[in-house]
């Protein structure tokens, strides 16, 4: 499966990542960096180091939109650190290693010389895929298969009690994207924030021998002190790698086919993601993830980024 990433390089972007360089069902073609979880330019070089760290030297990065359609870009270092690694920081010589070009141009180059379609995996705010589809939405129709996102709530959201980070930081994007008539699967906040890891297995996993455990230990820690003042857990809560995962296994997940409005008020509704069932608003554009299997999700995703690190046990310790 031909697959481009596009992503706001924060900490569970690298869970993300790791797993896409270790599923040998993948071939990952690109990963386009975009603002979100930080600046653009710590994203891009976060995506090159992490996607350096487990092999992956060969898979072009490009550099994005630096800010949303409309508003300024609100940067904030409370949930992925300063730089977007956590405790980690990704050295200066990774940029050094970022492709010319903007991302939304590279990606419409990439899928018009790809012979097969190919399956988009944005797991950050929207722009550089609107960016796509504004200048050439025919190449984009023709050649993506399907975007699988994450992004958007049925529920509630957690930049704002309406809206989910991804399609607040840029609701006119999510909106495009929306309209497009590409498949669409949205996995959103209400089912990855179910996916709960306890801090036993982030430190585990320094103690381990899994790869690039330094990077993933660092930035983990970091999220998991962020998780335990924000909501009590002493953990951290999955979201971009569920995403990931259902390219490989679309059963982890229940999926129900909704019309999906996004709000481009500029009032307290402004980046909810309206899930209509009803046919109110129009016929079902998205396949929207209302559950996950989450032991079974965790499992196959931990399992693939570190097998070393049995997670099995910290799960118990959390049903226990
Ligand atoms: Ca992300």
């Amino acid at each position: 499966m031909k697959v481009i990433i596009d992503t706001d390089c924060g900490v569970d972007d690298a869970l993300a990542l790791a797993f896409l360089a270790r599923s040998p069902e993948i071939d990952l073609l690109a990963a386009l960096a975009t603002f979100g979880n930080n600046q653009t330019f710590n994203t891009a070089r976060n995506t090159r180091y992490v996607l350096d760290a487990f092999g992956k030297q060969d898979v072009p990065v490009y550099s994005g939109a630096r800010a949303p359609f409309v508003r300024d870009y609100e940067h904030e270092t409370s949930v992925h650190g300063e730089t977007g690694l956590g405790y980690h920081t990704s050295p200066d010589e990774a940029a050094g290693r970022i492709q010319p070009g903007f991302a939304p141009s590279a990606l419409l180059r990439i899928l018009r010389e790809a012979d097969d379609q190919v399956t988009l995996l944005p797991v950050g705010p929207l722009t550089n895929i609107a960016l796509a589809l504004i200048e050439d939405a025919d190449t984009m129709r023709a050649k993506v298969d399907r975007l699988v996102l994450m992004g958007g709530s049925t529920a509630r959201g957690n930049m704002t009690p309406a809206a989910e980070a991804n399609f607040w930081h840029d609701p006119e994007a999510a909106s495009i994207v929306m309209k497009s008539g590409i498949p669409i699967t949205m996995v959103g906040l209400d089912v990855t924030e179910k996916m709960k890891v306890p801090r036993s297995y982030v430190e585990r996993l320094e103690g381990s021998e899994a790869t690039a455990k330094e990077i993933l230990g660092d930035a983990l820690r970091f999220y998991s002190d962020f998780q335990l003042q924000a909501s009590g857990f002493d953990g951290f809560v999955f979201h971009d790698a569920l995403a990931a995962a259902l390219l490989v296994r679309p059963d982890l997940c229940t999926l129900v086919p909704y019309h999906v409005e996004i709000s481009l008020d500029f009032v307290a509704t402004r980046g909810e993601s309206l899930c209509d069932a009803s046919g109110r608003f129009g016929e079902p554009n998205v396949d929207v993830a209302v559950d996950v299997d989450v032991n079974e999700a965790l499992q196959f995703i931990l399992g693939r980024v570190a097998p070393e690190v049995d997670v099995a046990t910290d799960l118990a310790d959390l049903a226990a």
